[in-house]
Order: C-alpha cells, then sequence, then structure tokens
C-alpha cells in the first residue's frame, strides 16, 4: 500500500495533470483532502468526474505507470477520491465525465476476452441518451466566419470505430450495479466530456464499476480495476 507522503505525491501529481488538462476547459483544481463529498439538501445534483489514464500504481516493489483512475470534482473543485460516491433518490442527478483517456478497445464486460456490447449502450438515463462533447461535430465549411461550435451529441451506444476490428470507441464505462442487476451504464467516448441526466428510485449501497478492462494484467482487471476510488466503488443513495 501507499504510504501518506506517497500519497502526497501521488495528488500532486494527478492535480498537475487535471490542472493542465483544464485549462482547456477553463477550470481549475486544487487537492485538499479525500472525502465523500455529501448531498445538498434541493434542486439538481451535479456529479462531475474526471479520468485521467496515467496513474502510477504501486504492485509490490514498483509501480505500473498507466493505471486510468477516476476522480470526483467536489466543492470548490476540489478533487477528492470516487471510493464513495453519495447520490441523492428521487432527484435529478446531472453527472459529467470529463475523459482524458482515449482509444479503442475490443473487450468489454467481465473478463478481457469477452466482447459484451451491453457495456456500449446508455442505460438508465433519461431517455437512455447521454450527450458526448468531443469537438468531432463535422463543419461544412473551414472559412473565417465559420465558428466550429462544440456541440454536444445524444447517443444511446458507442460506436465501433473504423472498419477494421479496432473496436469500440470507449475507454471507460461508469456502471452502477444493484447485484448483477445495471442500474446505470454511461460509457466514455475515449478523449470526450459526456454529460447524463439520471434519477435514481431507490435508496441503498450500491457498487460502482468500469467494464472496459483498463486495468493491470494480461486481461487488465487487476490493480485500477479492482481498487476502490480508481475504476470501481461504492455508491449511496440517500
Ligand atoms: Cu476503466
Amino acid at each position: 500500500m501507499r504510504s501518506k507522503m506517497d500519497d502526497k505525491v501521488f495528488y500532486a501529481l494527478v492535480t498537475a495533470v487535471v490542472v493542465i488538462g483544464g485549462i482547456g476547459i477553463g477550470v481549475a483544481y486544487s487537492y485538499t483532502s479525500s472525502h465523500p463529498v455529501t448531498v445538498q439538501a434541493t434542486g439538481p445534483y451535479y456529479l462531475t468526474m474526471v479520468v485521467t489514464p496515467n496513474n502510477p500504481y504501486q504492485i509490490n516493489a514498483t509501480f505500473e505507470h498507466r493505471q486510468p483512475s477516476y476522480f470526483i470534482v467536489g466543492p470548490n473543485n476540489t478533487l477528492e477520491s470516487a471510493a464513495t460516491i453519495n447520490l441523492p433518490a428521487h432527484r435529478e442527478i446531472i453527472l459529467t465525465i470529463i475523459d482524458y483517456d482515449s482509444g479503442p478497445t475490443p473487450n468489454i464486460g467481465p473478463t478481457g476476452t469477452s466482447n459484451n456490447t451491453t457495456y456500449t449502450k446508455v442505460i438508465g438515463t433519461v431517455g437512455n441518451v447521454e450527450y458526448v462533447y468531443n469537438s468531432t461535430i463535422p463543419v461544412s465549411s473551414y472559412s473565417k466566419n465559420t465558428t466550429q461550435i462544440q456541440k454536444p451529441e445524444a447517443i444511446s451506444q458507442i460506436p465501433w470505430y473504423g472498419n477494421s476490428s479496432w473496436g469500440y470507441n470507449i475507454t471507460h464505462t461508469f456502471t452502477i450495479l444493484s447485484g448483477s442487476t445495471i442500474l446505470v451504464n454511461i460509457p466514455s467516448w475515449g478523449g470526450s466530456t459526456t454529460v447524463a441526466y439520471l434519477y435514481l428510485n431507490n435508496t441503498g449501497t450500491y457498487n460502482w464499476q468500469c467494464f472496459v478492462p483498463c486495468g493491470y494484467g494480461n486481461d487488465g482487471w487487476g490493480a485500477a480495476m479492482v481498487t476502490a476510488g480508481w475504476m470501481t466503488g461504492t455508491v449511496n443513495v440517500q
């Protein structure tokens, strides 16, 4: 396990990465402490998450440097662990996932060798869609009079990337499970920002998990994929 000093170094590194990335979207982050973000009493609940791709993860005496991790952007833009996520029941939740990871994958599902398209689909959101901001909306002209608007596109499934066997253009999912039942599945299009609107109708404690094998080992299911706060954790619906 990591020591406290290592934690500080680690979060400083992550904060630096996010700050550099955040310039592009006009947001600055700073890390103060790691604690579950409390839910305010009324109104829509905004949950903003960041995925950074190349975090160092200690395995025995060495670091695996290519482990992805979710983080929560907390109050005042603090960066918090995603190990425990508190969400309100019976209220609109506006979930934003800012994903700095990229690259397609052919393998999605419970094992690294399965190719389960379920997890490429948007499940449990309003309209069963998510809104993807990825700057790939084509413009008709590149003249100086044309402004390329970063317009969100509503999608119900992440598409296959390319004509060959490259894979789905998906880097991670944010999936909330009740036992083995999928309550919410929000696939992330690599390098994009995704916004989804959803309601959770039952209070309780659930697990969240990414189902793109993005972690350590031959099957991609080690390290980040099985470590709370990285690619898995707990959701408390209150
Ligand atoms: Cu993942």
